[in-house]
């Protein structure tokens, strides 16, 4: 089913659904050569959720401050690259908000252990905010926090179970957001973890 968030944010339940066992297969395949690592937020914090990435460039943080990177600032490397089926769900997802032209150059992928939170924050590292973000997420539920404009605006709360898939765009793009902390359990695809993808476009 496609649930209208906002004016230009749409779930699509399940839409991930049959090729999440493909999709979990490339994390580890990623994994392999860019491990999982919890990022230093500027403030010197290391973030509890756990990340890697794929594409010609992904997100880092540090003591520095946050940006996208070709190199993995771990390994020295480049990313792995985006695997295609991860821009091609990306791309029929944004196609089925409005966003016929998304063409992501970046993944950040997320491991939410259980009780990792994510707090609320906008995203705005990103060049070009007028191209959509698209979230995909696999393993156990989470509750999503979908805030607005400002921090201090009261934000819903949205279930995303394994294979949902949200659109972030245009009006919606900037909106505040964040996750509850994730609830122990165990799921068949992943074990004891929630994971997110979230396709970008990073210039
Ligand atoms: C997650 N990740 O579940 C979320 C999904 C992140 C992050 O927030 O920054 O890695 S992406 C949710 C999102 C992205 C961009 C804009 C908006 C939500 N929004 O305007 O609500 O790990
Ligand atoms: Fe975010």
């Amino acid at each position: 089913s496609t649930l209208a968030l906002g004016m230009q944010a749409v779930l699509l339940r399940g839409f991930a659904l049959a090729q999440a066992p493909q999709l979990l297969e490339e994390v580890r395949q990623v994994v392999r050569q860019a491990p999982w690592r919890h990022m230093q937020t500027p403030g010197g914090k290391a973030m509890s959720v756990a990340t890697t990435g794929c594409g010609p460039l992904s997100w880092v943080s540090d003591r520095r401050g946050y940006r996208y990177a070709a190199l993995d600032p771990l390994t020295g490397k480049p990313w792995p690259a985006l695997p295609a089926d991860f821009a091609q769900l990306a791309h029929a997802a944004a196609q089925e908000a409005g966003f016929a032209a998304f063409v992501p150059d970046a993944c950040l992928i997320n491991r939410y252990a259980p009780g990792t939170r994510l707090s609320l924050h906008q995203d705005r590292d990103e060049q070009d905010l007028a191209a959509p973000i698209v979230s995909i997420s696999l393993g156990l539920p989470a509750t999503f926090l979908w805030g607005g404009a400002t921090r201090g605006e009261r934000a819903l709360r949205v279930p995303l179970r394994h294979g949902d898939t949200v659109v972030w765009g245009g009006v919606d793009r900037l909106r505040f957001h964040g996750v509850l902390p994730v609830a122990p359990g165990q799921h068949p695809a992943t074990g004891e973890c929630r994971i997110n993808l979230t396709l970008r476009k990073a210039t």
